[in-house]
């Protein structure tokens, strides 16, 4: 399979600034050599460009969204071209907010190639706010109610095609952090969570067996790796912390199951947030993970 890098580097819909380093320090902890290692064909193909961050409070329930509608515009023509090459894109994120261009676009091929879609969404929140109930007005907390319809006009319809996907399509794991009237949504919207206490009660291994049950030969798995999802003392490098995720060996053994199925399709690394990160180990760590991601194990290779 050939990998194509693609560097999103924005801050747009995040509450902290810096997300917008995560491309650059992806690549400083050697992502590309690291999977062409691994007898993959990797390009890089540099960042895509965007607005600046004008770092202005909420308007009606949103902070940025031209912005981010312009970011994801971007990020929806980048992976659907590659997926359309027969490539295999993954984000070098920037915030949580570009899984909007980015999922719509694999949904989108996903129709045109009569695929199954699923998404695994990593992540420490459901990000299924909207502007009614959203706390903070950041779109990064936003991507799935968005990708499901619920939203507003600019971002409900990157890609054109309304709504883009639907809540059956995503499994949620390592959720533990949503907010009161976030609560609601998420459960109205029956999208299938397996939150920390269902990973506590059984275990990663058979939480994961049930995110990927039914995944088959003719699945596109979207991978969208929010680096909160891992719990703050291996991972600090991130803006919005939650503490009691899963540890190093839960999350190596999520990324080699996902490996096993040999249907990753697509991926997003996203709200690695270098400004709160020490020597890069947020960065580091997550390349360790996309590495078990492509099928590295301690006996074969
Ligand atoms: C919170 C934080 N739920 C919000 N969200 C995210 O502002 O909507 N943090 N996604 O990473
Ligand atoms: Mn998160
Ligand atoms: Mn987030
Ligand atoms: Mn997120």
């Amino acid at each position: 399979k050939s990998i194509s890098l693609i560097g999103v580097p924005t801050d747009i819909g995040a509450g902290h600034r810096g997300a917008s380093m995560g491309p650059e320090a992806l690549r400083v902890a050697n992502l590309s050599a690291r999977l062409a290692k691994r007898g993959l064909d990797v390009v890089d193909r540099g960042n895509l460009q965007g607005p600046l961050n004008p770092w202005l409070p909420p308007q009606d329930g949103y902070r940025h969204l031209p912005e981010v509608r312009a970011w994801n515009e971007a990020v929806h023509e980048a992976v659907h071209a590659e997926l359309a090459l027969g490539r295999l894109p993954i984000m070098l994120g920037g915030d949580h907010s570009l899984a909007i261009g980015s999922i719509s676009a694999v949904a989108r091929y996903c129709r045109e190639q009569r695929k199954q879609l699923r998404v695994l969404w990593l992540d420490a929140h459901a990000d299924f706010n909207t502007a009614e109930v959203t706390p903070s007005g950041n779109i990064h907390g936003m991507p799935v109610a968005c990708l499901c319809g619920k939203g507003p006009k600019e971002l409900v319809e990157v890609g054109g095609h309304v709504p883009a996907t639907t809540p059956d399509v995503f499994r949620q794991v390592g959720i533990r952090s949503v907010d009161e009237a976030e609560k609601r949504l998420v459960r109205e919207s029956q999208v299938s969570i397996f939150d920390m206490r269902h990973i506590d009660e059984v275990g990663m291994k058979r939480t994961m067996e049930e995110a990927l049950a039914g995944v088959d030969e003719n699945t596109h798995l979207h991978i969208s790796f929010d680096v909160d999802f891992l719990d703050p003392t291996i991972a600090p490098g991130v803006g919005t912390t939650v503490r009691g995720g899963p540890n190093y060996r839960e999350a190596q053994l999520c990324m080699e199951m996902i490996a096993d199925t040999g249907r990753i399709g697509s991926i997003d690394i996203v709200e690695l947030n270098p400004a709160f990160d020490k020597k890069n180990q947020t960065a580091r760590l997550a390349v360790d993970l996309v590495e078990s991601l492509f099928g590295k194990s301690t006996l074969i290779r």
